[in-house]
């Protein structure tokens, strides 16, 4: 199976790559942040529970998020590969993630990571707040917060995939397509 951990702060183009690169290679995107917004918008506890955090710009428990992948695994079970975009985004999401894919004897085919600098960030954070609604970009301090996050509790998340010999950093600057060739290359020699 290709499983691919598509990584970066918030921003770096994760969802925009997911798309093409489900496309490309006929996997299953699994993205924490579009399973959230959608408790969110179909008002379930969870989240409402998830939405107060995501609009601070914090992340959501780790239990939490890591039931939604698993059952999303579960439910997938015909699946050529994953997408996992936005998630892990702690070390103890990774570990967790690994056990879980053990259990199936499958594994994390790669880490790519997509290096964005924080004033391009909040540049297209705040671009798209202007159309999405999404509260967490409209902000820029909410935005700051979620770097901050990002930098605190999910850079980590790259050691733990580097002492495996999985992780690719691309330069996430430039056209989408340019940087999905840069992807497409790393791919390749999967
Ligand atoms: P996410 O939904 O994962 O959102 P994100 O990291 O902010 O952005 P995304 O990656 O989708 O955006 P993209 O860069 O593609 O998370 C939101 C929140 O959910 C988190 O803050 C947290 O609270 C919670 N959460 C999610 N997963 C969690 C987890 N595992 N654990 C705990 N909490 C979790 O794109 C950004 C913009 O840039 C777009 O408008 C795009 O068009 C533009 N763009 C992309 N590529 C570009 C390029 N090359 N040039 C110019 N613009 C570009």
């Amino acid at each position: 199976m290709l499983n691919i951990v598509l990584f970066g702060p918030p921003g770096a183009g994760k969802g925009t790559q997911s798309q093409n690169l489900i496309q490309q290679y006929n996997l299953v995107h699994l993205s924490t942040g579009d399973i959230l917004r959608g408790e969110i918008s179909n008002g379930t506890p969870l989240g409402l529970e998830a939405k107060k955090l995501m609009d601070q710009g914090l992340l959501v428990p780790d239990e939490v998020v890591i039931g939604m992948i698993s059952n999303k695994l579960d439910s997938n079970k015909d699946a050529k590969g994953f997408i996992f975009d936005g998630f892990p985004r702690t070390v103890a999401q990774a570990e967790a993630l690994d056990q879980v894919l053990a259990s199936k004897n499958d594994a994390i085919s790669a880490m790519i990571a997509l290096e964005v600098n924080e004033v391009e960030l909040e540049k297209r954070l705040l671009i798209r707040g202007k159309d999405s609604g999404r509260p967490d970009d409209q902000n820029p301090e909410i935005i700051r917060k979620r770097v901050q996050e990002y930098t605190s509790k999910t850079a980590p998340v790259a050691n733990f995939y580097k002492a495996q010999s999985k992780f690719y950093s691309v330069a996430g600057i430039g056209t989408i397509d340019g940087i999905f060739t840069a992807i497409k290359a790393v791919v390749e020699k999967l």
